[in-house]
């Protein structure tokens, strides 16, 4: 998993600062990218406003082959860095069978825990979330950036879907998806030997759907705004805490823990 033609990578990831684990699982994901690639990479903070697609995290890639790019959104991210043949293909060497379990575990994720979190996050926790999310902003102008971002979470989990269940109903679904996927690394857990990182679809190494659930692990416990479910994961769950406990040791030691 080498860096083949050495780029430049910088990785905008919402937030100034640069030793710890941010609150959004797309960055951390992209980060799990770039790091079991073995790419350097240098961390700013940018914004959803000046991102090229609304979102972070997005990256300025340079390599001497090719003019600067400014590439958006976490899959396509990793698409493009093994399109380049600057990392390797995670899935190149999986069955069809295993392409479509992963992909079906990153939409788990990011199609339908994302909107579940967002709820607890943006409903329940908002000031925590609103001060987080908008640090950058000052008062009293945050006042009225953070009313209209909750409003706006709020129309797009209702019409999403999310913002249609009672906080009792979305606990549900949330506890159902971490259970579903301790289990799956219950058993590829049992496969390696102790200390080593296991993956999720249980082979000797990270797929794409490690780089999503490995960023929302992360998101999950160090997200203030989440604490129902950072507790549920940490308490009923502890596979999954050590499923990122041996990441963070081997990839992200630099990492606050
Ligand atoms: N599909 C995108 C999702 C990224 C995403 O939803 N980012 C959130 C932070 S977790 C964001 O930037 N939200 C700001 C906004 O929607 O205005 C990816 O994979 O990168």
């Amino acid at each position: 998993m080498e860096a083949t033609n050495h780029p430049n990578i910088t990785i905008y990831r919402g937030w100034d600062t640069p030793t710890k684990y941010v609150w959004s699982p797309f960055v951390t994901k992209t980060e799990f990218r770039l790091r079991t690639a073995s790419l350097p990479y240098t961390s700013a903070a940018g914004s959803p406003r000046t991102a090229p697609k609304g979102k972070i995290p997005y990256i300025e890639l340079s390599t001497p082959t090719r003019p600067t790019e400014h590439i958006a959104d976490s899959t396509l991210i990793s698409k493009s860095l093994g399109e380049r043949g600057i990392a390797r293909d995670l899935n190149a060497n999986l069955t069809a069978l295993q392409r479509g379990q992963d992909l079906a575990i990153r939409a788990l994720f990011e199609e339908k825990l994302y909107f579940f979190t967002g709820h607890e996050r943006w409903v329940k926790n908002y000031y925590t979330m609103r001060d987080h999310v908008l640090w950058a902003i000052p008062y009293p102008l945050r006042l009225v950036i953070g009313n209209l971002a909750y409003r706006g979470n709020v129309r797009k989990m209702y019409e999403q879907g999310s913002g249609r269940f009672s906080d009792e109903e979305i606990s549900a679904f949330v506890r159902e998806i971490w259970d579903g996927v301790s289990g799956i690394l219950e058993e590829s857990r049992r496969g390696a030997k102790s200390e080593d990182c296991f993956w999720v679809l249980g082979g000797e190494e990270p797929t794409e759907a490690d780089s999503t659930v490995f960023g929302f692990v992360v998101s999950t416990l160090v997200c203030d705004a989440a604490p129902q479910t950072r507790e549920l994961v940490k308490s009923e769950f502890p596979v999954v805490v050590e499923y990122a406990e041996r990441i963070h040791k081997r990839w992200f030691p630099d990492y606050d823990m």
